[in-house]
């Protein structure tokens, strides 16, 4: 039991110690990083359209304020699909490159949103 014991207190340790550190690794790599926020609900993307500095990482988050079906969405150019309960959020990173444009959809391509990189 001693040894259980030992395990879960190192588990919750690693937790800790990873919740502390996981924004100074997001900071880590020499500058700062861009900030974008898209909200979600019933209508769609908010903004539907945003412009961002290529060559420097975007951190995107994506807030669900209802529901609706662009609350499960794919960003096909990043390889991902996020699906957001109401009221939940989600932030992801990614450098853009000069030139390039990001879109994202619904799965049903009805709701559409799109980063483009200056
Ligand atoms: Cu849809």
């Amino acid at each position: 039991m001693k040894h259980i014991k030992t395990i879960t207190g190192l588990a919750l340790g690693a937790a800790l110690l990873g919740a502390s550190l996981a924004p100074h690794i997001a900071h880590a790599h020499g500058g700062a990083h861009q900030n974008a926020v898209v909200t979600i609900d019933g209508k769609g993307f908010h903004p539907a359209a945003l412009s961002v500095q290529a060559g420097k990482e975007v951190h995107l988050t994506f807030v669900s304020k209802g529901a609706g079906c662009a609350n499960g969405f794919t960003i096909p150019a990043l390889k991902r699909t996020i699906s957001l309960q109401p009221g939940k959020r989600k932030t992801i990173e990614f450098t853009p490159k000069k030139g390039q444009t990001i879109a994202f959809a619904c799965s049903m391509n009805m709701f559409k949103g799109k980063i483009t990189a200056k």
